[in-house]
């Protein structure tokens, strides 16, 4: 594991997938940090610590959903197969200059375009209740606006189906970051219109999937896809504009309202809401306060006070440590009259993706504090996942919430198959969120990221998040050992001590 190296490279390109946890500004040895951290006080619940899990199983509701997730860049491959439009991921990866590490793309990937119903087989063979995946814009929408592609759709019937057939709840998600590149040629998520596309390709994919009782996702982590993207250019589309970045924040819970009202007038099955990544904060210097107060507007009240409390935070956006260093005047010349109550149209349920918490210095930087995993962006703290929940659950108005998103990649260390890490991981996290139903959370499932090994974005195939070992060169999938693991958890439908 990456856990003992406290520092990090700042080099454009191997900027950290969600965060910079840089070596800038120093970061203290594990026992000044601990001190530190002990004598300050964490923003959220104060029983974060505390509790140490039972010595028999933790049960879980009937009806608890245990699922697994992909998304569509990620696993699909085909990527001029059957219509499909280039999106701002086919761009980026292909233009090479160390946009991914090991100069892959998603041309292939898991090849799930052709294989996948053997892999809705081993869902099946699993126990999963529900399977998380996206639909690609650009097979629906080559373009992104105007004509429909009949065979995009189809390919998505096809395993909206299969899964009915195998009774597997499906979690759909309208956009996972693959947006079209003609809509990026326009000027991307920075441009308001981009929003009103998204809004058609939605109402496209309800009028053709509106019986289909799901749970329906706006948008995946639209936090990543806005600082990564366009702050600081590690992902698609490389963009390094702050003023970029903020506008993409807004257009894109734009376009997360617009959807949800869209869904509302097709009376579409199910329910639906926004999959946001949200990060438990905490101060490593007892005088960074505030620093910290700024990262956790920006890291979590940015997404979630718009979408559930119909307001932005006055502390996300401005020059002072911490925070989004876009200007604040621009802005909120974006946010037009009617915005906040688009965004703020109820939702039925909120996706929650963990991945672990993060220190905050005094320059207002996310610093290590816990063990990370092979991604150094991951720091792993399952207590982090009670303190997120109780902390959503006690902040704002009570909404159904799934965790959309938990997992780590393979322990470099282990053999690929052996991934007792990646079990201990699972069992932890599931631990803290039985702890937080018990509590009262209304916390109804759980999806480990990933179902398969796939293309981690810019760490191409050099990180492997899934359950399933996928071998790139024959394509032949083989469960690892948390398949196993996993399998007996969700036949149970509780989470053993050991
Ligand atoms: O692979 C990503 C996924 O696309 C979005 N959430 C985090 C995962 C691991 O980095």
């Amino acid at each position: 594991m990456a856990g003992n190296d406290n520092t990090f490279s700042r080099n454009r390109f191997s900027l950290t997938r969600r965060q910079l946890l840089t070596s800038a500004g120093g970061l203290a040895a594990g026992g000044a940090v601990a001190a530190a951290l002990a004598a300050c006080t964490p923003l959220a619940s104060p029983k974060n610590t505390a509790w140490t899990p039972p010595a028999s199983p933790m049960r879980f509701p009937k009806g608890y959903v245990w699922g697994a997730a992909t998304s569509a860049y990620q696993v699909e491959g085909a990527w001029n197969v059957d219509g499909r439009g280039p999106s701002i991921w086919d761009t980026f990866s292909r233009a090479g200059g160390g946009h991914i590490v090991d100069g892959s793309t998603g041309d292939v990937a898991a090849d799930h375009y052709h294989r996948w119903k053997g892999d809705l087989d081993l869902m099946k063979e699993l126990g999963l209740g529900g399977y998380r995946f996206s639909i690609s814009w650009t097979r629906i929408q080559p373009t992104g606006s105007g004509a429909v592609n009949q065979k995009g759709l189809d390919f998505y019937k096809g395993i909206i189906d299969g899964l009915a057939e195998r009774d597997i709840r499906p979690a759909i998600t309208l956009f996972h970051w693959d947006l079209p590149q003609p809509l990026q040629d326009a000027g991307g998520w920075p441009l308001r219109d981009t929003a009103n596309r998204f809004a058609d390709y939605a109402d496209i994919v309800f009028g053709v999937f509106g019986d289909v009782d799901a749970d329906w996702f706006t948008l995946n982590e639209p936090k990543t896809l806005a600082f990564n993207g366009y702050w600081y250019g590690s992902h698609a589309p490389g963009i390094m504009d702050p003023n970029q970045a903020a506008a993409a924040v807004h257009h894109q819970l734009l376009a997360h309202g617009l959807t949800v009202q869209a869904w509302g007038a097709h009376g579409v099955k199910g329910r639906i809401g926004p999959v946001l990544n949200l990060t438990p904060v905490t101060a490593t210097d007892p005088a960074a306060a505030e620093q910290t107060k700024n990262v956790d507007a920006v890291e979590n009240r940015l997404f979630l006070d718009p979408v559930l409390k119909g307001s932005y935070p006055t502390d996300a956006i401005g020059s002072a440590n911490g925070q989004l260093p876009a200007d604040p005047d621009q802005f909120e010349a974006l946010v037009k009259d009617g915005d906040l109550s688009t965004i703020s149209s109820p939702i039925g349920v909120l996706g929650v993706n963990y991945y672990g918490v993060s220190g905050v210095d005094l320059n207002g930087t996310m610093v290590k504090i816990h063990k990370t995993s092979t991604a150094d962006w991951e720091q792993i703290w399952a207590p982090g996942l009670y303190q997120l929940l109780t902390r959503i659950t006690k902040d704002y108005k009570r909404v159904p919430l799934l965790l959309t998103e938990n997992g780590i990649p393979d322990d470099m260390l282990q053999n690929g198959l052996n991934d007792s890490a990646r079990i201990s991981y699972l069992r932890s996290h599931f631990q803290q969120a039985a702890r937080a139903i018990g509590d009262g959370v209304p916390l109804e499932g759980h999806y480990v990221w990933a179902l398969l090994d796939n293309f981690e974005w810019a760490e191409g195939y050099t990180q492997r998040w899934g359950l399933v070992h996928v071998d790139f060169g024959t394509q032949k999938r083989t469960p690892k050992k948390s398949f196993d693991w996993y399998t007996k958890v969700i036949a149970a439908n509780a989470v053993s001590p050991v």
